[in-house]
Parts: structure tokens; sequence; C-alpha cells
């Protein structure tokens, strides 16, 4: 069995975090789970901790900050990274299917699609579906490969994650890691993954206004960088 991380970026996910560390491990699949306390002011780092993760911290927000700060902390022989967000909306059930992939050596990166995938109601905005589509079809453009959404639960190799040598700091990073896999020639699939509302605790990005423009300028922003072929 290959040697899979969990990642999970976590800020004041103190009501849905151990259920998500905990479906994590209830697959099997992962040898260790960090959560990246963003800077929480709640429990969730020592919740995170009690359901038997790895706590890393990053005192400064952004999203890309607290994925920096994951990548930095995993072990060594960690040869599969898997990325999903502590707010229990992603379905740990479809680790599986995210995983075999890569380690069966068929393919370097592998992420899912909310959009093809069932949502509960309520659990994507019109923004968040709309962003993703035109993402998508911008790279279908740019770089020929098919992407629905930029999804939050994917898994990647471990080696070809620190090739991207990735760099966003906030909510580009998404977007930055989907550019630079198509941009550099990895061997990559998308697979339906069913979504739900989020488990507890309050919404930072799509729920609020101030952070769906911070976080629409900062995708815009990644997107101009990357497909200019800036780093
Ligand atoms: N906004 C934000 N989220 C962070 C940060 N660091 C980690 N996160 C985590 O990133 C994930 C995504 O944030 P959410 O608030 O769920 O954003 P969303 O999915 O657009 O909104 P919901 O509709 O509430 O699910 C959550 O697990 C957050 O805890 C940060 O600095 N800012
Ligand atoms: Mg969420």
């Amino acid at each position: 069995m290959n040697n899979i991380s969990v990642v999970i970026p976590a800020l004041n996910e103190e009501e849905p975090i151990a259920g998500v560390v905990g479906e994590c491990f209830a697959t099997n699949i992962p040898s260790e789970i960090i959560v990246i306390d963003n800077g929480s002011t709640d429990r969730t780092a020592e919740l995170a901790r009690e359901a038997g993760a790895r706590v890393a911290s990053e005192p400064r927000h952004g999203y890309g900050r607290a994925c920096l700060a994951g990548i930095r902390a995993l072990k060594p022989e960690c040869e599969i990274v898997v990325f999903l967000d502590g707010d229990g909306s992603d379905r740990p059930e479809f680790m599986n299917q995210l995983v075999d992939p890569i380690a069966a050596g068929t393919y370097d990166f592998v992420i899912g699609s909310r959009t093809r995938g069932q949502r509960e109601t309520g659990s994507m905005n019109f923004q968040q579906i709309f962003a993703g589509r035109l993402a998508g079809w911008l790279m279908s453009i740019l770089y020929g490969v098919h992407y629905t959404d930029m999804c939050p639960f994917r898994a990647i190799r471990r080696d070809a994650l620190d090739k991207l040598s990735m760099k966003e700091e906030t909510y580009g990073w998404n977007l930055e890691m989907q550019m630079k896999a198509a941009r550099s020639g990895l061997r990559i699939l998308e697979i339906p993954v069913n979504h739900r509302r989020r488990a507890g605790g309050v919404s930072k990005v799509s729920g609020t206004l101030r952070g769906t423009f911070v976080a629409g300028a900062r995708i815009i922003a990644t997107f101009a960088r990357i497909a200019s072929n800036k780093l």
C-alpha cells in the first residue's frame, strides 16, 4: 500500500473538524492526517488532535498558506497527498477513487468534480458552479484539459506536487494546482464526487459577500499569473 497523507486546512472549524478526521480515518487509506490550524481562535486544534490528527499551525490566515504549511509538515515517506476541506462538505468515502488511479501508476493528479457529482441542496451556490465551469473552459483552451470544478478534494503524487512549486497563499491555491498540473503535463483524471453542506460552523468564503469577492479576485489574479507563464 502506498504511503498516503491527508492535509486538511481549517480555520475555526471546531464543530465539524473531529467528524472530518474520523471519516478520513474510517476509510483506512491515510497513514497520517495533518490538520493545519490556520489561526483558529476556537478549539479546532485541540479537537483535531483528540480525533487522532497531527496538528500543524500556520498562524497567518490564507487557504494557500495553510496548504503550503501542510506540505511542509508531510512525513518524508509520504507518496500521495490528499487535500480536503475541514468543514465536512467533502465526502471522504470517495477518497479511494481519488488515490487508486495514482497508486496504480495510471495518473499523477486526480481531482473531484462536485458539479458532476450529487450535491446536497444549498451546498454550492451559483457563483461557485459558474466559476468552476468558466475556469475549466478557459483551461481547456489554454492546455487542452477538461476540468469542470475547482474542487478542494483532490489527490496528487507527492513528487509531482513538489515539482509544481506552489506559491499561491490564498484562495487561488486550488486553481494554481490545476493549471500547473496541466501545464507541466501531469496525467490528470477528474471524477464526480458528491458534496454536502458544511457540517456546522460558519462559512468564510462562498457564504459571505466579502468572501466571495476576495476569493473571486484572488482566483482571477492567479489565473492571470499562471496563464502568462509566470511561476
Ligand atoms: N476562508 C478561509 N478558509 C480557510 C482558511 N484557512 C483554512 N480555511 C479552510 O478552508 C475551507 C474552506 O472554507 P469555507 O468557509 O468552507 O469556504 P466555502 O467552502 O466556500 O464555504 P461554505 O459554503 O461555508 O462551505 C474550510 O475548511 C476552512 O476552515 C483561511 O485563511 N480562510
Ligand atoms: Mg466549505
